[in-house]
């Protein structure tokens, strides 16, 4: 059984958050610690901690996710001009919290992608 994070907390409501969006599938917030001026974060809101978890019956859930994902670029302004969607996975991915977490970064330049 994994471990809660402080994600399952916002989906719950337990702890502020600004939360953009939500129904039976998925969550979506505002980052706390933003990298863009749009800065968003799209979660399950069934506790899975990494990508290497994901199973084919969470298929229509990582679909929601994108799904989302659009309607709040669209909603932020962004969609025009694009923007960038991340899922980091594990220490070498660069993931600090262990429930998934789809980025959406926009409103300004990005450049490339660094790796
Ligand atoms: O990204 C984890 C992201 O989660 C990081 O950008 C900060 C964000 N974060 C952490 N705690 C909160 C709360 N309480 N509200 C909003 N955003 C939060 P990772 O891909 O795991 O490195």
């Amino acid at each position: 059984m994994a471990e809660e994070t402080i994600f399952s907390k916002i989906i719950r409501k337990e702890i502020p958050a600004d939360i953009l969006y939500q129904d039976d599938l998925v969550t979506a917030f505002r980052d706390i610690n933003p990298r863009a001026p749009s800065h968003i974060l799209i979660i399950p809101n069934k506790l899975i901690p990494t990508v290497n978890d994901v199973e084919a019956d969470d298929e229509l859930m990582m679909g929601r996710m994108f799904t989302v994902a659009r309607q709040l670029a669209e909603k932020e302004g962004v969609a025009e001009d694009g923007y960038r969607l991340i899922v980091n996975c594990n220490p070498h991915g660069g993931q600090e919290v262990y429930h998934i977490h789809m980025h959406l970064l926009g409103g300004r330049p990005l450049g490339p992608m660094i790796v």
